[in-house]
């Protein structure tokens, strides 16, 4: 399996975020990426390859143009006003508030964002521009014939919508690749969302539409982040009824019970017969994850890995979240290493 990577995510590095009425360091940063590769390493699981550019239309295809472009060129507004400190928004168009579109740059990023946990510094636009660009390489290994890469993101990208940037994701990675699969020829691709958090941008991407079912395994957002999505009632909407689907656990679960809610993803993505999966593989589900509240242990990573390679599909992993550092490679690449030892068992 090749693993596509660059150091451009360094160019990302938050100063902090608001925990507990504290601010401090970002759990997001360039440490988690590094351990991940250094086990990609270790483990020789296979090619390391920077990303091919394939520009922005692929971007376009699941962000907006005037979302992209204030994105872009955000920084460079908040530079000339020559504050210190990284640009984080702190009012949102909420109830009673009109969407409407401010000119000024805290009135626009409050618009294009649904929290203050995704600040923008000087390489943050260079640096999910370059994680886009690695979903869609990983994409491009697989249109020409491999089984399986592994698109090393970081910032992840799961919680950002058509619009929308927050929790630590500004460019929906998963995403794109998917609508990449589909405009390159595949009729239907799943995502299937483990990381610990609900991926509210990339069910909102895809909700009314049937080309792509979403289903996500997460902590119940009646008690977690990002609260406002994620619901297990939450079933698609139009052309996409029926093809949305979540699984909340509640805080504790271990890996006999988020096995089980995998074992009913993974009888939904059979059903819906999907040309191609899309894993939003993030690891914060670890017992030991600094933010997250479920029980996983190292070696369940190796068993979820080959629960996926089971679904007998090409399969391409888009790294999300996972903040416990030392263990972050370690998990991830589990994954990697069980679905491998599983293709090629069944192979
Ligand atoms: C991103 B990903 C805790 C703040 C939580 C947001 C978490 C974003 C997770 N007080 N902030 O899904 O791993
Ligand atoms: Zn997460």
């Amino acid at each position: 399996m090749r693993t596509y990577y660059s150091d451009d995510h360094r160019l990302h590095h938050g100063r902090c975020e608001l925990i507990d009425g504290q601010l401090m360091p970002c759990f997001e940063m360039p440490s988690r990426a590094d351990h991940v590769l250094a086990r990609v390493q270790a483990r020789q699981l296979g090619e390391v390859l920077p990303p091919q550019d394939f520009g922005l239309a692929p971007l376009q295809r699941v962000h907006t143009d005037d979302y992209l472009t204030f994105f872009r060129g955000a920084w460079e507004r908040w530079a000339a006003t020559n504050t210190d400190g990284d640009l984080l928004p702190y009012t949102w168009p909420a109830r009673t508030l009109r969407q409407v579109k401010p000119t000024s740059l805290h009135g626009e990023l409050g618009y294009y964002s649904f929290d203050g946990g995704a600040p923008i510094t000087a390489g943050t636009w260079q640096a999910a521009y370059t994680a886009a660009q690695i979903a869609l390489s990983g994409v491009a290994d697989i249109q020409s014939g491999a089984y399986s890469a592994f698109s090393l993101c970081r910032p992840p990208g799961h919680h950002a919508a058509g619009d929308l940037m927050g929790g630590y994701c500004y460019l929906n990675n998963a995403a794109i690749a998917a609508q990449a699969f589909l405009d390159q020829g595949r009729q239907k691709v799943a995502i299937l969302d483990v990381d610990y958090h609900h991926g509210n941008g990339t069910q909102s991407i895809f909700y009314d539409r049937n080309d792509v079912l979403f289903a996500s395994i997460h902590g119940d957002p009646t008690a977690e982040f990002p609260f406002f999505l994620g619901y297990a009632d939450e079933t698609g909407e139009g052309a996409g009824q029926g093809l949305n689907f979540n699984y909340p656990l509640p805080a504790g679960s271990d890996w006999p019970t988020w096995a089980a809610a995998l074992e009913q993803a993974c009888d939904e993505i059979d059903r819906y017969a999907p040309d191609v999966i899309v894993v939003s593989l993030g690891v914060d589900t670890f017992k030991e994850d600094p933010i997250s509240q479920f029980k996983l242990d190292s070696p369940d990573y190796l068993l979820m890995g080959e629960r996926i390679a089971r679904l007998g599909k090409p399969t391409l992993f888009v790294m999300e979240g996972g903040y416990a550092v030392e263990e972050i490679g370690i998990n991830a690449v589990n994954v990697l290493e069980g679905f491998k030892r599983a293709t090629q068992e069944t192979a």
